[in-house]
């Protein structure tokens, strides 16, 4: 057919067909760069979202361009409890999730979550880490963990002074997961939410407090509804980065290496940044809010303490119940403590 078209028409098609392979496509069409969807659930200036920022910074960087992240804080992709299962659903490429939002899902994992002794976010993501590497728990069979991180030791945020276990008995606190397990122990009223929640549901005055890290304080502006702080220490929440399995078989091989060099990196950064900023939240909460901080009289303190010993016992039960070594479990987040902490 060809033939028949005079030798000028065939010479234009030639001509116009090269030109077409000269002219670039768009920036981001073939394999040259990547682009991934990256969903988390609170605000942008909260820590969830800080990590995420510095992550996306460093890929960028250490790909040499090679990979863009599209980041979506405060739920604009995917809410707190959609996360795992939108990221397994290709909803997003890459999600942060709080484990302690779905306490049977997460069972290995959330024992980090167990009143065990972390003495800050920084050892609290690395024992995190390491329990993660052991026992690849099944959980997370079906996406690529990218890191783990913990909150800092958690403490009370109240409308009012809680000093004794008299004043907590029956007071409606939020606390999700091991959180939840610290304020039932304690004789309060756990009412479980996840963050995005509170700030409404402490203004209206559904619960009365909560029970998280004292950053939060400062970055969902809590001080100015809570002016005491009771100091605790106790339970962290444990956070998951998660990637599609497709997302992540898609990538070349040095970007996938990029991304597993960044897993302890990324984990020990977030919790230096987390207890950094616990301190200075604090400082300010002080400062614009005059909240007053509590430290529990040793007698008192003793009898919270005795509390919250079987919270372990009883975790145990329950995951040797669900065919896990329970006790193996705890006995290697103790060692995994003293290991990292400073
Ligand atoms: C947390 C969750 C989202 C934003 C900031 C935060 N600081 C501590 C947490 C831990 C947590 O998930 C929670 O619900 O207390």
């Amino acid at each position: 057919m060809l033939t028949a078209l005079p030798r000028l028409v065939k010479l234009s098609m030639i001509l116009a067909l090269a030109a077409c392979m000269l002219v670039p496509g768009p920036a981001y069409s073939g394999d040259s760069v990547v682009r991934l969807t990256y969903a988390n659930f609170p605000p942008a200036n909260t820590f969830p979202c800080v990590q995420m920022e510095h992550w996306k910074k460093e890929v960028e960087k250490r790909t040499a361009g090679k990979v863009k992240i599209d980041t979506f804080p405060g739920g604009t992709l995917l809410g707190a409890k959609a996360m795992l299962d939108g990221v397994i659903a290709g909803q997003a490429d890459i999600g942060c999730l709080c484990m302690a939002y779905q306490p049977g899902r997460f069972m290995v994992t959330n024992a980090t979550g167990l009143p065990l002794g972390i003495p800050d976010a920084r050892t609290g993501s690395l024992v995190l880490l390491d329990l993660y590497k052991k026992y690849q728990p099944k959980a997370f069979a079906g996406v690529k963990v990218l890191t783990l991180f913990t909150s800092a030791p958690t403490n009370i945020m109240s409308k009012v002074p809680i000093r004794t276990l008299k004043d907590l008995r029956g007071l409606d606190l939020r606390g999700s997961g091991g959180a939840a397990q610290v304020l039932a122990a304690l004789g309060a009223n756990p009412v479980g939410m996840p963050m995005p929640a509170v700030p409404e549901a402490l203004q209206k005055g559904v619960v009365k407090g909560l029970l998280s890290s004292l950053e939060v304080m400062k970055d969902f502006n809590f001080a100015e509804l809570c002016r005491h702080v009771t100091m605790t220490n106790t339970a962290i929440y444990p956070f998951a980065v998660v990637m599609n399995m497709d997302s992540w078989n898609k990538l070349p091989k040095d970007v996938q290496q990029v991304l597993d060099e960044l897993m302890a990196e990324q984990a020990e950064w977030t919790g230096r940044y987390m207890d950094q900023h616990v301190l200075e939240a604090m400082q300010w909460s002080k400062e614009k809010y005059q909240v007053e901080v509590i430290e529990l009289a040793a007698s008192e303190k003793a009898k919270w303490y005795q509390r919250l010993k079987p919270i372990s016992q009883k975790w145990i039960a329950q995951a040797s119940a669900k065919g896990l070594d329970g006790q193996a479990i705890v006995d290697d987040i103790k060692a995994l403590i003293s290991r990292h902490a400073k």
